[in-house]
């Protein structure tokens, strides 16, 4: 008999928690080889943005919707931040974009030329002044620079260059805003990135100040890096920020949060619970960072949502006393017992009751389809935006 903590306090949990999704899931996408085009896909930011909101109104968890600068660029970010707050959503984190310019070929802010260096770092000012505007809290920094060849940059002055732009962005950030860190180990540079794991990203941040904080994107590591341990290491730190979820077989994947290895995402969300991190309250933010190649959008943001509250949930269900008093005890069975009879629990009713508890739907892609809502978009947008990936 598997003994449940209390059941009020996980879903006064999972009422609580809060999911981010990023604009350019919405767009069409691709690999390098095709963009399979699909109707009804957004034209503009405001269009995003309308998508957002349907996710949110399906879920209930996800209120608030990350930009990218500049695929999301308007005239006036006030006014799009007051569309998003009449459709029921904000604006989340700014991410930046040094990547998708000839400039940028040999790097951004640790390219040997200090006027692409001065180019990129203005970017990363810009969109600290659009985050004044949206109200946005958080900026994340993601750098595709790094070397292709051993011997064709300075590894060491790249660290020199990327610390000199970090802290000239830090410094521009206002009291109530954050820059978030994002590490990637490979792509697009073959040989050497210059963020390559959470370790540099960590150092940078710890010298940077506390308004900088690593991002988790589950993607980005080599295969069967240990993706709880650094959560469990940042926490204890204070210096874990957001997360990009997504799931991944073999590279930077960008398929579906869960969809891989939910027990994976299980294990990465008791590590949260483990550190009473999960509030909104606390600080992280729990963003999406997916492509939708192939399948719908739209219901597979709501999918990748879902795949998140549940992962949580089993998290939350995880019987914390027993699993101490095992793990005290030495006892090595007795300890993963713990930590599997919660993985291997049904949480799918307690969401349902959850959700029909808040008005909504107890099956969010069932009533996402029954809306009419995808046959409105395809009446109404012709030739949808392509994100910046793919191309
Ligand atoms: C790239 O691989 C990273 O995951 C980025 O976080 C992200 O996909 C991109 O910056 C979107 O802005
Ligand atoms: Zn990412
Ligand atoms: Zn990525």
């Amino acid at each position: 008999m598997i003994d449940l903590p209390d059941l009020a306090a996980v879903k006064s949990a999972l009422r609580a928690q809060r999911i981010e999704t990023p604009s350019w899931a919405f767009a069409n996408s691709g690999t390098r080889f095709k963009v399979f085009t699909q109707a009804g896909v957004p034209r503009t930011a405001e269009e995003k943005i309308a998508d957002a909101a349907t996710v949110h109104r399906f879920t209930g968890v996800a209120p608030s919707v990350a930009l990218h600068i500049p695929w999301d660029r308007v005239e006036d970010f006030k006014a799009l931040r007051a569309y998003a707050e009449d459709l029921g959503v904000g604006i989340g984190a700014i991410n930046t974009n040094v990547f998708q310019d000839n400039d940028y070929k040999l790097g951004s802010v640790t390219n040997p030329d200090p006027g692409i260096r001065r180019k990129a770092t203005d970017h990363l000012l810009e969109a600290i002044s659009i985050m004044d505007a949206t109200g946005s809290r958080d900026l994340k920094l993601w750098f595709s620079d790094g070397l292709n060849y051993p011997g064709q940059d300075d590894l060491r002055d790249r660290q020199d260059r990327l610390a000199a732009a970090l802290r000239e962005t830090y410094d521009r950030l206002g009291d109530d805003q954050r820059m978030l860190l994002e590490y990637k180990l490979f792509e697009p540079a073959f040989y050497a990135t210059d963020v390559p794991d959470w370790g540099t990203s960590y150092a940078h941040c710890i010298e940077l100040g506390e308004k900088a904080t690593v991002c988790i994107d589950t993607g980005h590591h080599a295969p069967g890096t240990n993706i709880e341990f650094i959560v469990a290491f940042l926490l204890r730190a204070g210096k874990l920020g957001a997360f990009d979820f997504n799931s991944r077989f073999y590279a930077d994947d960008d398929l579906m949060a869960g969809a891989a290895d939910p027990f994976q995402l299980f294990r990465i969300l008791y590590e949260i619970v483990r550190g009473d991190a999960l509030d909104p309250a606390y600080g992280i933010n729990f963003m999406l960072d997916q492509c939708h190649n192939i399948e719908a959008k739209i219901p597979a943001i709501i999918r990748s949502v879902m795949n998140v509250q549940e992962a949580t949930a089993k998290a939350l269900l995880v019987d914390r006393d027993a699993l101490r008093a095992a793990q005290q005890s030495g006892d090595v069975l007795g300890a993963n017992a713990v930590l599997m009879d919660a993985y291997n629990t049904d949480v799918r009713p307690i969401l349902a009751q959850l959700r029909e508890d808040a008005g909504l739907d107890p099956d969010p892609v069932a009533a996402y389809h029954r809306s009419g809502y995808q046959q409105k978009i395809e009446a109404e947008r012709a030739d949808g935006q392509q994100a910046g990936w793919g191309a």
